[in-house]
């Protein structure tokens, strides 16, 4: 876990590779910033050194000139290339090392997310490890996970587009009717953080909160096994509308 210069202005980030977003949003920011002061002082100092004086027109240009298209062609590039190339170069490096690079260790957890119009539906394999199942540990609005584990979802939403938003592991994610979207994270200290949706699908969509809780790995294996049991309680098999999970997607 890294920690930027301006993380006080943000939720702390608990997460493995949070450190990657911060890293592009705060170098953006940053850069925006320097070329803000820059521009302003050159049109402050400008229209300060070309005024009109007694005995001294003011000076007009439109920049139509061959030097003037010179520097602006330069500074366009030079903005292009130590801004938008470096952002191209530092986010490739996340999209091969994190964004497709699944866990495929035997301890990763496996969550099937499907959000509807205003919840959160969480699943579990259970003990068959089988997707879909009458073992399946289903739960709304709370998602738990071990600290130091990777957990990979798949997420489907029932109705409309939902955005799995969960802002202290710095990780927006779509869910979208009719196909599975993935994405993966891991935590690196407990604690109990939200889960909210990003994406505008409804007038309730404010309301749309869920809880992410990260327990060490006694706690979670001590939970899950008290919900298998009670998933095999709960249980109906009159009720089809419960099996609402799908074949897992790696
Ligand atoms: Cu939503």
């Amino acid at each position: 876990m890294h920690q930027w210069p301006f993380s006080w202005l943000t939720t702390v980030d608990v997460s493995r590779d949070g450190y990657r977003a911060e890293a592009l949003f705060w170098y953006t920011t940053l850069m925006c910033v320097i070329a803000f002061a820059l521009v302003t002082f050159a049109l402050v100092y400008s229209s300060w050194k070309y005024r009109a004086r007694p005995g001294v027109k003011a000076l007009y240009t439109h920049g139509t000139d061959r030097k003037s298209f010179a520097v602006t062609g330069i500074l366009a590039a030079l903005v292009f290339v130590t801004i938008d190339m470096n952002l191209v170069r530092v986010s490739q490096a996340d999209v091969k090392e994190y964004t497709y690079n699944w866990p495929v260790s035997p301890d990763t957890v496996k969550i099937e997310v499907m959000p509807q119009q205003w919840a959160w539906n969480i699943r579990y394999a259970g003990p068959d490890g089988i997707f879909n199942t009458a073992d399946d540990v289903v739960t709304l609005n709370e998602m738990r996970v071990p600290v130091g584990r990777p957990v990979m979802l798949n997420l489907k939403a029932k109705d409309v587009i939902h955005s799995f938003y969960i802002p202290n592991f710095r990780l927006k994610h779509d869910a979208n009717p009719g196909y599975v979207t993935r994405t993966w994270f891991q935590a690196v200290q407990p604690g109990n953080f939200e889960i909210a949706c990003s994406q505008m699908c409804g007038w309730a969509h404010y309301q749309m909160k869920g809880d992410l809780i990260v327990q060490p790995e006694a706690d979670f294996k001590r939970w899950m096994t008290e919900a298998e049991g009670d998933a095999k309680r709960r249980f109906d098999p009159a009720d089809k509308e419960q099996l609402w999970g799908w074949e897992w997607v790696q």
